[in-house]
């Protein structure tokens, strides 16, 4: 359940972009802050280390306006990637309430989206939270490297690998170019804000 403010009336709703290190979510998130930033008031926070790797997170808050007389406040996080930082992973995804899971369609980097998929779903289960019922959004990221002769993972084998059970919505993508993002980001917003009023009646 998101953090509901009863005082002020304000609900803060926690999206996180996960996923394999290098897959593109920080590029998501600065792709959504370049075209939104007139409507956005707080700037982007990020945390990188060398390599523009994310060492802890990168946060967006968005502004929302309101549901059922509730001020509504997204919080968008990115998780570090890299293997070796999972406690700070679990760290950032605790009171998750949407996540968007961006896979990297790199050939090479098939089974590190499978490694990062399972590591979603055994984090989400120590906060007793499950990857089956969290509004929860597959983007297969980097399909523009089709153009550059890259091998890429056709969308079925994407399909088969990670979403064979969850069955979520997907969207092929290229955070770079911004093909996708805001689709990707209305949709993991409207399951979200759809399971967050059901939770407020
Ligand atoms: N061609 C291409 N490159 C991309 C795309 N998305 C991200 N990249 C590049 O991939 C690299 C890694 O992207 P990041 O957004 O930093 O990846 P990340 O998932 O935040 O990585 P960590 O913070 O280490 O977990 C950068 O050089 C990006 O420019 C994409 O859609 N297409
Ligand atoms: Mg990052």
């Amino acid at each position: 359940m998101a953090f509901v403010n009863l005082k002020k009336k304000e609900v803060q709703v926690k999206i996180v972009y996960y996923g394999p290190g290098r897959g593109g979510k920080t590029t998501n998130l600065e792709y959504i802050y370049s075209k939104f930033n007139h409507r956005i008031k707080s700037e982007m926070v990020t945390i990188k280390t060398h390599g523009d790797r994310t060492l802890f997170f990168d946060f967006l808050p968005v502004d929302m306006g309101k549901i059922k007389g509730y001020d509504v406040r997204l919080q968008f996080y990115t998780v570090p990637g890299q293997v070796k930082y999972n406690a700070t992973r679990r760290v950032v995804l605790r009171g998750v309430d949407g996540v968007v899971f961006v896979a990297d369609s790199m050939l090479i980097r098939r089974e590190k989206n499978i490694v990062s998929l399972k590591n979603l779903h055994e984090n989400l289960m120590t906060y007793k939270k499950s990857m089956f019922t969290i509004p929860l959004v597959l983007q297969y990221n980097k399909r523009d490297l089709a153009e550059q002769d890259i091998p890429l993972i056709p969308i079925e084998t994407l399909e088969k690998d990670l979403n064979g059970e969850v069955k979520a919505p997907t969207f092929e993508a290229s955070a770079l170019s911004g093909t996708n993002v805001v689709e990707t980001l209305k949709k993991i917003i409207s399951m979200t804000i759809f399971s967050l009023e059901k939770e407020l009646k």
